[in-house]
């Protein structure tokens, strides 16, 4: 009898500890971002959960939440419903003016460029803006170079863009450039673009390739003219509260997870920027590539002469004729 007794004992001191160990506290994050999963948008988001469970030994839980309307992610996030969102600049620009400098048409040479600048110091000057308006920029992440489409004719030089009503975000540069083309610029959220384009409200927009492919946007749009016309960075926007109430070691799993995100979403923009104007052909797109870039530069200047006096010539120099190691 004793054997056996001692067996028992054994038995449970050898599970008690797991058994009455205090269920580890586990807390639960809210990401959203405007796109379907497969974007762009959400590779990093994915990436973004992955790193934060495994890191943190699944201590925090990460949700990633669709919420197409840009606005009311960042809004989210700023009075804490949320923990974070991912958003192009677009509406950024209404939050944290110093961003709006980024989206001036023409700005970026190539996406290295834009990564490069983003990455660099003059990035981190612009990301340290967004904790006076109650946000925190966490990480520059990528939505792409912008390109045309609409469903009334082919675009190949500026003229074409007379008098087209062009859905915009609710971006002053952007629409300061659409109007000095000569075309309606016609903001709105993402969110209402699509009905917008049903129902003929607007002629046209304009978005980088990987938002195009992955919003099927070839079904209500008959041309796409490669413009490039502006680079779109996006944004990794933060809640204060939430993080400044991180311990120093879970601020660091926070942070080694945007990294993550970033490289998954600029990767998958690399990606569809190799096989999306190919894709979009597939679907029935009549694509123009050899659009008169210089045509559409020059056809601007009085919009750059506004952006100057703006934000200063010299700070869109800096940016501009940035090169690696500058
Ligand atoms: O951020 O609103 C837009 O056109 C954005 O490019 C889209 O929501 C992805």
């Amino acid at each position: 009898m004793r054997a056996t007794r001692r067996l028992l004992l054994a038995g449970l001191a050898a599970i008690a500890p797991a058994a009455i160990a205090p269920a580890l506290a586990q807390t639960n994050v809210t990401i959203t971002h405007p796109l379907p999963l497969a974007s762009h948008y959400g590779a990093g988001s994915q990436a973004f959960k992955e790193a934060v469970e495994r890191l943190s030994n699944g201590r925090y839980r990460v949700t990633i939440q669709r919420n197409d309307n840009e606005r009311e992610g960042i809004e989210a996030t700023q009075i804490g419903t949320q923990e974070f969102t991912i958003t192009s600049t677009g509406p950024v620009g209404n939050f944290v003016p110093e961003v709006l400098v980024l989206d001036i048409p023409f700005l970026f040479r190539d996406y290295a460029h834009a990564r490069g600048v983003l990455d660099s110091q003059i990035g981190q000057e612009i990301l340290a803006k967004f904790n006076a308006r109650g946000l925190v920029g966490v990480a520059w992440m990528e939505n792409g170079f912008r390109n045309l489409t609409n469903s009334r004719r082919e675009v190949n030089a500026p003229d074409d863009v007379k008098g087209l009503k062009v859905r915009t975000m609710e971006n002053q540069v952007h629409m300061r450039a659409f109007t000095t083309l000569g075309a309606l610029p016609t903001p709105m959220a993402f969110s209402e673009l699509v009905p917008a384009l049903q129902q003929g409200t607007v002629d046209g927009q304009e978005n980088p390739i990987p938002v195009i492919v992955a919003n099927n946007l070839n079904q209500v749009q008959r041309y796409l003219s490669l413009t490039r016309h502006v680079y779109s960075p996006a944004v990794l926007i933060g809640n204060p509260g939430f993080l400044g109430g991180l311990n120093a070691a879970d601020r660091a799993i926070f942070m080694q997870a945007a990294k993550a995100a970033v490289d998954a979403n600029r990767n998958k923009v690399s990606e569809d920027e190799q096989t999306g104007v190919a894709e979009l052909r597939r679907r029935g797109m009549t694509v123009r590539e050899n659009v008169d870039t210089a045509a559409f530069q020059a056809a601007l200047a009085p919009a750059f002469q506004a952006y100057s006096q703006q934000f200063g010539a010299a700070n869109i120099d800096r940016i501009r004729n940035w090169r690696p190691g500058s």
